[in-house]
């Protein structure tokens, strides 16, 4: 028996009872992907939500057909990251005329049509990119020659790999000396990062810092940068985002310099959304999440608190 048809664009919660929230996962490519999909799942359970998951494996025709299937299967709700920013509106439109409500988390969609979802709850990627080239202008504000600048770029088309290299840029044109050498996708995971790093070596015997866009391409970059003899943090400055444990300890060991953190724990927060939108509320059509930036010294203090 199908779900009663919900009118939850209305605002009344469904017949039954018990909410179905329809979640599209990026995939499992990294620290922060992970511990974002723990604080999902356990976020919904304790909303007394029923939770139908799925893991698209990065890959954006995934994340269509699990949300054509939410869609079909009737749920109250859809939630999703989007892989990339583009090439939603139509899947969008046809949540919009099932009657069924979306909530964008994590990352941005640019479909122009704001209507086609209720709310985007995640971090300000161009900002976090401003803070990585805040630091790195500090750093090297006395520099008198050129500062070679590697960059590993997130997925190719992600809202967060456009706006953390936009950010950065912004702040680093400040000093003609800061200059990025190459710049080149990682994809977010930790072996293609240090791939990638391992060409930048190559191409680039006089690499002095690496701006990589999550953790673990800065820790695959890392296990290269040693494998060439060189130290990291030390021969080449390195400055990640996202703050997961993995990257926080190896910032405490000084293989990392700076890190800027992404709040993954957005469970709460889409939750609290999906009750709202259901009880037929206004909510923020932007909900940024708090988060801030570690040195070294500051990652050593606080590794030991951290969640994930
Ligand atoms: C950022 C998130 C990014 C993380 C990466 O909100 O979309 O995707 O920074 C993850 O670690 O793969
Ligand atoms: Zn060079």
């Amino acid at each position: 028996v199908d779900a009663p048809a919900n009118n939850a664009s209305s605002g009344e919660a469904p017949a039954d009872g018990k909410v179905v929230l329809g979640f599209s996962q990026v995939g499992a490519e990294s620290g922060w992907r992970t511990a974002n999909s723990d604080s999902i799942k356990e976020s919904a359970k304790a909303a007394g939500f029923e939770l139908k998951f799925s893991d698209a494996q990065q890959k954006q025709e995934n994340q269509i057909k699990a949300l054509r299937s939410f869609i079909q299967q009737k749920v109250d709700v859809i939630a999703f990251s989007p892989v990339v920013e583009s090439g939603w509106d139509t899947v969008l439109q046809e949540a919009k005329d099932a009657g069924i409500p979306v909530i964008l988390t994590d990352r941005a969609v640019d479909s122009k049509d704001t209507s086609l979802y209720k709310t985007f709850i995640g971090s300000d990627f161009v900002e976090e990119g401003r803070r990585a080239g805040k630091w790195l202008v500090e750093q090297f504000k006395d520099a008198a020659e050129p500062v070679k600048i590697v960059e590993l770029q997130g997925t190719t088309g992600s809202a967060p790999a456009i706006d953390r290299k936009s950010g950065f840029e912004e702040i680093i044109k400040e000093n003609p000396n800061l200059q990025i050498v190459a710049s080149q996708t990682g994809d977010f995971t930790r072996a293609k990062g240090k791939e990638v790093m391992q060409s930048f070596l190559q191409a680039h015997p006089d690499i002095d810092v690496l701006y990589a866009h999550n953790d673990d391409m800065g820790l695959g970059a890392i296990q290269a940068i040693e494998a060439a003899g060189l130290v990291p943090g030390k021969d080449i400055i390195i400055i990640t985002v996202d703050a997961v444990k993995d990257g926080m300890t190896a910032a405490a060991e000084g293989k990392i310099n700076f890190i800027v953190e992404c709040n993954p724990l957005l469970g709460p927060q889409l939750m609290q959304a999906v009750n709202d939108v259901l009880a037929g509320k206004e909510i923020e059509s932007r909900i940024v999440t708090e988060e801030g930036t570690f040195t070294s010294e500051e990652a050593k203090a606080v590794l030991a608190d951290r969640k994930y």
